[in-house]
């Protein structure tokens, strides 16, 4: 068949047959699927799982190119490993560490892009925006047309990155055309590679993004999903904490202080969430699976797809958590 169509939001392919498949339209004379169309118009999310091997193949057709690639990352959720996408895409990259606004205004882009280039990173250039407030985008395109070798520039990243948003803000700002992307605040939105044309020297491709299996948003529902997912500046909760006390996160997760100077924790995480200090004698969470971090002076511990905690000094801590939820720790990011 040589009129083949496919969904102008999530670049499935179109198809009028089958109701429960994926990329069903009432009538192919339509340019969305039903699916991005109940997002965009009611909300409605349906699920659609994918496994990541197939956005490997995506990922790695796009390490075939000497195409630019932005990487997106949330910087609230920094990734583990930041340099594995390398494996898959050797290509010029730039990594851009997406909603920023979620951050608190006083810390500094400069001391957040000096932290990568700490670490001797292997991107072109770090550059700190915040696609839903319209922040640094220009001059991200500035360096989009400096380290651009084709027209085309890729968009990869981890699921709810916020690849989607950033195409749809610079179809915006540069761009007469009217097209939008799907997005949404649940993963998987994206589901095949989609082209847009920005300018006559510009074609962004939005991918789907890699789905992480150690976030905790694979193991809550919806009306939690809205708790844990920022919408405004993060406000800090900083607790001075001696050895043999604790602190809740909600129904999240526990922070024993085992062993140690005496600390600083500062919790970065949505509003939403209760963080309290509670007796180390109650049991709260203490059912979740128990793990102990020796953490170092100035290190955090980052929770997958929640947020993470500051520490100042030396110490033992012990997270009670979710058993699939991964847990990290690195220098302190802020
Ligand atoms: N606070 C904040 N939220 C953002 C920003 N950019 C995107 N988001 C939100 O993040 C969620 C995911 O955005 P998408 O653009 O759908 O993410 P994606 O990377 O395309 O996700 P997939 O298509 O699933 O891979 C949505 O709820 C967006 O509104 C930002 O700069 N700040
Ligand atoms: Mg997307």
């Amino acid at each position: 068949m040589n009129d083949e169509k496919y969904c102008l939001g999530c670049g499935v392919k179109l198809q009028d047959e089958n109701v429960l498949s994926e990329g069903y339209t009432t009538s192919l004379d339509k340019d969305y699927c039903q699916r991005c169309f109940r997002i965009k118009n009611y909300g409605e999310y349906q699920v659609v799982t994918k496994s990541n091997d197939e956005y490997i193949e995506i990922l790695k057709s796009v390490g075939e190119t000497k195409d630019l690639v932005l990487y997106i990352t949330d910087l609230l959720n920094l990734e583990e490993d930041l340099k594995r996408i390398r494996d898959i895409i050797p290509n010029k990259m730039i990594l851009v560490l997406n909603k920023k606004d979620v951050l608190p205004k006083s810390v500094k882009d400069e001391k957040i892009i000096e932290y990568f280039n700490k670490y001797d990173n292997e991107f072109s250039k770090v550059v700190v925006i915040s696609s839903e407030k319209n922040y640094n985008i220009d001059y991200l395109l500035k360096q989009i047309k400096l380290y651009q070798t084709t027209n085309n520039v890729y968009v990869v990243g981890h699921t709810n990155a916020g690849k989607s948003t950033l195409i749809n803000k610079l179809l915006r700002n540069y761009s007469t055309s009217d097209r939008e992307l799907t997005i949404s605040p649940l993963p998987s939105t994206t589901l095949n590679t989609v082209k847009i044309e920005i300018n006559e020297y510009l074609t962004l491709i939005d991918t789907p993004g890699l789905l992480d299996s150690g976030s905790i948003v694979n193991y809550i529902n919806d009306d939690d999903f809205k708790k844990i997912n920022p919408k405004k500046e993060i406000k800090p909760k900083t607790f001075q904490v001696k050895k043999g006390q604790s602190i809740i996160v909600d129904k999240f997760f526990r922070i024993d202080y085992v062993e140690g100077e005496k600390n600083s924790f500062t919790f970065y995480v949505s509003n939403n969430l209760k963080v309290r200090r509670i007796s180390s004698k109650h049991d709260d969470l203490k059912d979740l699976q128990k793990r102990t971090y020796e953490m170092g002076y100035n290190e955090d511990l980052c929770v997958n797809g929640l947020g993470f905690i500051k520490m100042v000094n030396k110490g033992t801590v012990n997270i009670y958590l979710d058993s699939r939820v991964s847990t990290y720790k690195r220098d302190n990011l802020i």
